[in-house]
């Protein structure tokens, strides 16, 4: 047992997944603080235990305010990026309830156990907790609406035995774990059963890793008979003779799937070696076409601005990508995203030595998304000291030029298409990350987004 999480002490217990950023991840699923709740539930004998996500409640701090009164025990899950919201909560709580214990666990915990978490934190969970039980009683109405709606999603791994420099996984001492076959099939069952949904993604970074189980779940689908699709996330190299060959991919078909998510990275081998990858372009270009040739969506996610990489390393990127996007309207382009340096992997100390500097205790963690670059997704100006003045700037405007000149190209909407060829004459082609079209486009753009269009 965690030295630092005595049962004990706990009874009516609060666990809580604050935002991440200024927007919320509505109709996300939370699966840390998820697990922790379903475990506490079922660990603790007689527990009151609540859960309360952010990205997945209205009036979320009013929520809060009301479950914590009476509670003896609340712990928030914290990846880096959610400290700057939960600190204020933690604050609350030590200020109204100094009686009540706070815990905090999560990527952040993991990654920084060493840290100084201040005066207002019992303990800092830096192991995690058994993750075998997700209790239903705990998804927020808003993520079972989106599993009615949209999708719902079915975990069937953790992890993964690659160590790619730039994902936590590689300062992790973990390996792939893939869940039971029956526990698989038995949540597959249920969510069918109870929401009927439309689509299915099982959750897992590399749900072929374990071909056994990948193959269990496509029979089990197949038995059922249909009436949903499916996607799940792979690494390329599973696409093999022995893993996933042609007869597995009819089944696959036959059983729903439309999707695989690529994690491709980058179309420079001397890129995907420094990144420890373990695939080579070949591999991607095999794995997108055996999709494409059994009509299944390729998703190819591509990271560009990485420490080391060359402008004819990027160049070679944007060969593949057009390769790729050549291969038809099955394969979509995610990116290229410039590289953010989040806390964990190699390659985050790495770039320490460029001089970027961290915060080093939990409070100061708090203000760091605020001034530098790499908490933003898509509105990042990073300013690192590995790239040219020039390349900070023009550089998260390729995936601009990407989705909309690629993906947007092969739309069957007209107005869609004709802006994506534009896009594609105008600026992939010829490389042109910039100019006044693609401002106003943008610009425009965000304003609909925002006006809900
Ligand atoms: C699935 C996933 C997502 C999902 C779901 C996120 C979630 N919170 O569940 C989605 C797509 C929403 C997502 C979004 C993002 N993610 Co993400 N995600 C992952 C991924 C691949 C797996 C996480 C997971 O589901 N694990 C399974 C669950 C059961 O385990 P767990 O979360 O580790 O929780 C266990 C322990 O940590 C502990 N624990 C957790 N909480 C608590 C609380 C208490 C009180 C206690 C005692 C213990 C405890 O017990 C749990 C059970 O064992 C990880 C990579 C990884 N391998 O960890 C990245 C990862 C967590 N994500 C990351 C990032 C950066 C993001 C985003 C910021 C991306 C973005 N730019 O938008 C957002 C922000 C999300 C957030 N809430 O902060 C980083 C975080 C790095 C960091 N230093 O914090 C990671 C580590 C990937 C990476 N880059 O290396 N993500
Ligand atoms: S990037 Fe993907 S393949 Fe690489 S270690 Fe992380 S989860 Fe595994």
């Amino acid at each position: 047992m965690i030295k630092e999480l005595d049962l004990s002490k706990m009874s009516r217990i609060l666990v809580v997944n604050a935002s991440s950023g200024p927007g919320k991840l509505a109709g996300q699923v939370m699966w840390g603080a998820w697990a922790v709740a379903s475990y506490f539930k079922t660990a603790v004998k007689d527990a009151d235990v609540r859960y309360l996500d952010e990205n997945n409640e209205d009036d979320f701090r009013g929520k809060f305010e009301a479950a914590v009164s009476d509670r003896d025990t609340v712990g928030f899950s914290v990846t880096s990026m959610q400290i700057k919201y939960t600190l204020p909560l933690i604050k609350y709580v030590k200020e109204k309830f100094p009686h009540i214990r706070v815990l905090v666990g999560g990527a952040h915990p993991m990654l920084f156990p060493e840290q100084d978490y201040g005066p207002l934190v019992d303990a800092v969970i830096s192991e995690e907790l058994p993750k075998d039980k997700f209790l239903y009683e705990f998804l927020p109405e808003r993520v079972r609406q989106a599993y009615r709606t949209e999708r719902a999603q079915v975990i069937t791994g953790f992890n993964c035995s690659f160590k790619c420099t730039f994902c936590v996984n590689s300062v992790r001492n973990c390996r792939y774990e893939p869940l039971p076959i029956e526990k698989i099939c038995a949540d597959i069952d249920y969510v069918v059963k109870e929401f009927s949904p439309k689509k299915i993604y099982f959750r897992d970074e590399d749900f072929f890793f374990d071909i056994e189980k990948a193959r269990g779940v496509v029979a089990h689908l197949l038995e059922l008979g249909g009436g949903f699709r499916w996607e799940a996330t792979s690494r390329v190299t599973n696409f093999k003779p022995d893993k996933i060959n042609d007869e597995l991919l009819q089944r696959m078909v036959r059983s729903g799937c439309v999707q695989v998510r690529f994690g491709v990275e980058s179309g420079s081998q001397r890129t995907l070696n420094a990144l420890r990858k373990g695939q080579t372009v070949a591999h991607v270009k095999n794995a997108v076409a055996q999709c494409v040739k059994y009509g299944i969506n390729a998703s190819c996610s591509f990271i560009i601005g990485i420490p080391g990489e060359t402008a004819e390393d990027r160049e070679e990127t944007y060969r593949l990508i057009s390769e790729l996007h050549a291969m038809g309207p099955l394969v979509e382009i995610l990116g290229p995203q410039v590289y953010r340096p989040y806390p964990g992997g190699k390659l985050f100390e790495e770039v320490k030595k460029y001089g970027l500097e961290f915060p080093s205790t939990f409070e100061e963690w708090s203000g760091f998304y605020d001034t530098n670059p790499t908490g933003s997704v898509f509105d990042a100006s990073p300013d690192y000291p590995w790239l040219s003045q020039e390349e900070n700037e023009f550089l998260p405007k390729v995936w601009e030029v990407a989705h909309y000149g690629l993906n947007w190209s092969c739309s069957v909407n007209p107005v869609k298409k004709a802006i994506g060829l534009w896009f594609k004459r105008l600026h992939w082609l010829p490389r042109r990350f910039g100019g006044p079209d693609l401002w106003l486009f943008m610009f425009l753009r965000k304003k609909l987004l925002k006006a809900g269009v």
